[in-house]
């Protein structure tokens, strides 16, 4: 579908069909798109926009990328469709690997997903050959099956659009978590270390020229980053939005 750049929700229409395609391309699962529409309700709510509050919390994933040993990006059929581009560039940016993550696993859709990051640039893709297999502890889906030289030995994780038992999972066996969630009171978004309250989308092109201009410009001093009360201003941020949407 053609979408005019002038109707008022263009960019959101956009990324919709960006979804649409990765599902006939094999790339999303029917539930990653209803898991899209439950994105969309909550971007409509934080405004549609990156927040201050998104802006601080890439600034800390940033840096927890830079200064991680063992950094692993986990891409699932939502975000392959979504940002394949800017998986890879990311992953060059930090030296992160990237690894195919998936909750309702396929070889078939593995691949897929495999082939979209290679014809993006990506050299390495971990997740996909079942000799390097390893099982994280005290997790039921199929995403407890990762690999061995990937999220199995990483320090710090970057998982958008996580399900909230892996994420609790990962934490347990020691995992620093890093995620993109648009809706701050999932159990993902509360028990990430930090959790950017934005779409993938667009926090992804930030996050990636915040990792080039730290890279670039040093460090610097490290701020202080509280996940809790950086989730709080995005819910006074919704609950501000709501109020105004029902006055008007
Ligand atoms: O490709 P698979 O098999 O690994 O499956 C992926 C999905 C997304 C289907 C799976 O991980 C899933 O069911 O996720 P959930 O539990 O629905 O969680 C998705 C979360 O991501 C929700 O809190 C959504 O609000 C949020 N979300 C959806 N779209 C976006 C988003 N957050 C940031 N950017 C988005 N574009």
């Amino acid at each position: 579908m053609l979408i005019p750049k002038t109707h008022p929700r263009a960019a959101s229409l956009h990324i919709r069909e960006k979804l649409v395609h990765g599902f006939r391309d094999g790339l999303v699962v029917e539930e990653g798109l209803l898991a899209h529409g439950r994105g969309e309700m909550f971007d409509y709510l934080i405004g549609e926009k990156t927040s201050k509050t998104s802006h601080d919390a890439i600034n800390a994933a940033a840096r927890a990328l830079l200064t991680a040993k063992f950094p692993v990006i986990s891409v699932n059929g939502n975000l392959a469709a979504l940002c394949p581009r800017e998986i890879v560039e990311l992953s060059k940016a930090t030296g992160a690997k990237i690894e195919v993550n998936l909750f309702y696993a396929s070889e078939k859709r593995k691949k897929a997903i495999a082939q979209t990051l290679k014809k993006n640039g990506a050299r390495e893709i971990l997740g996909i050959d079942p000799k390097f297999a390893k099982r994280i502890p005290r997790l039921d889906s199929a995403r407890r099956i990762v690999d061995r030289r990937g999220i199995f030995s990483a320090d710090v994780v970057l998982v958008p659009l996580e399900d909230g038992d892996r994420t609790i999972a990962l934490k347990k066996f020691g995992k620093n978590v890093i995620t993109f969630d648009l809706n701050p009171m999932s159990r993902t978004a509360q028990t990430a270390d930090i959790t950017i309250v934005d779409n993938v989308i667009r926090g992804m092109p930030i996050l990636i020229g915040t990792c080039k201009k730290l890279t670039k410009n040093g460090l610097g001093k490290k701020s202080k980053f509280d996940n809790k009360k950086n989730l709080e201003k995005s819910i006074i941020t919704i609950r501000k939005n709501l109020r105004r949407m029902s006055n008007a």
